[in-house]
């Protein structure tokens, strides 16, 4: 979890880095500070189980087992991105690892994680569907359409907020009266827990749990991850001027960091050493400039084929 973490880290910053070069030609909403939620939840999930995402999706796909330098690729709108070049940072699809899909609409991924889970449940097959949303996700009314069906046909899907107290610039005590997405479930008659987002091994842990659930038919289960982005909404910068929060509440979270704490507490438990996470730290850097190489030099879709698998 620690070197996922990581990768999802340095691939993110690498982006933030080259992005002011403009020839990413895609809007891009980053997940550093956020890297805990996606990876504590995809490490308790199987390959053929199926996730679904929104416009911050890079995390998600990473953590789900998706090849980054396809990712790049994507970004960069080339033949070779993950959806050929034609889906941008907002858009990211891959059925080998299970992303199944991502959309920029606020809350589209949760009826598409019931629509799964249903599908599944069929097919009597055995995959389970994961949901990841923001917390302006559960002020659309599909959220709570979802989770009403999903609860009363016991659907094996996990509903996951990643809860960063932003929908753009508009804290959440200024959209929702009350604090408590978490204690929604409880209308719907399903469990849901509120959690450190930042805790990756707390977010895997109660998501181990919400599988089991869902493996045995119980049902679907709502995990709030409180947790912080570090740059603005959508764009590689910080955004301390914009004056929607202030540079001490970024700096709070920062010392939260959800790679640092993770790895303090991997080398405080004598789990590993420093010269251990050094070897993949520069494995993952060495990732991070082949992946930029290799995509920056491959080729754009060819012309033919520009309105194929576009809808
Ligand atoms: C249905 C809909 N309404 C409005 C928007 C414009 N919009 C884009 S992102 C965003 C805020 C998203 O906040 P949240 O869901 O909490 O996710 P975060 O960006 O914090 O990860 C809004 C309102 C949209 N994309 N879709």
């Amino acid at each position: 979890m620690h070197e996922m973490m990581l990768r999802i880290r340095k691939f993110e910053e690498k982006i933030a880095d080259v992005y002011p070069e403009q020839e990413m030609r895609c809007p891009t909403h980053l997940s550093i500070g956020q890297e805990a939620a996606a990876v504590g939840v995809c490490a308790a999930l199987q390959r053929e189980d199926r996730i679904f995402s929104t416009h911050r999706c890079h995390a998600h796909y990473m953590a789900k087992g998706g090849d980054p330098r396809r990712m790049i690729a994507e970004l960069y709108g080339k033949k070779t991105g993950c959806c050929g070049g034609k889906g941008g940072s907002m858009h990211f699809t891959d059925e080998s690892v299970g992303m199944m899909g991502t959309s920029a609409i606020v809350g589209a991924s949760i009826p598409l994680a019931v629509g799964a889970a249903l599908a599944s449940t069929m097919q009597g097959a055995n995959y389970l569907a994961v949901a990841f949303f923001g917390d302006a996700g559960v002020e659309q009314g599909v959220f709570h359409e979802s989770l009403n069906f999903a609860a009363l046909k016991r659907l094996p899907v996990i509903f996951v907020c990643e809860n960063n107290l932003y929908a753009t610039q508009t804290p959440l005590h200024k959209r929702q009266v009350i604090d408590n997405i978490y204690q929604r479930s409880a209308i719907y008659g399903i469990p849901g827990e509120r959690l450190d987002g930042n805790d990756v091994l707390a977010v895997y842990q109660a998501t181990c749990q919400a599988v089991k659930r869902c493996r045995q038919g119980q049902g679907p289960t709502l995990l709030e991850c409180r947790t912080y982005r570090w740059r603005e909404h959508v764009g590689p910068n910080y955004d301390y001027d914009m004056g929607y929060r202030t540079k001490e509440e970024v700096e709070e979270w920062m010392a939260k960091c959800p790679v640092n704490g993770w790895k303090n507490k991997l080398l405080n438990s004598g789990i590993t050493t420093e010269i251990e996470l050094d070897k993949i730290a520069r494995k993952i850097d060495e990732e991070v400039e082949s992946a930029f190489k290799l995509a920056k030099a491959d080729p754009f879709p060819d012309d033919a084929d520009l309105l194929k698998d576009v809808f």
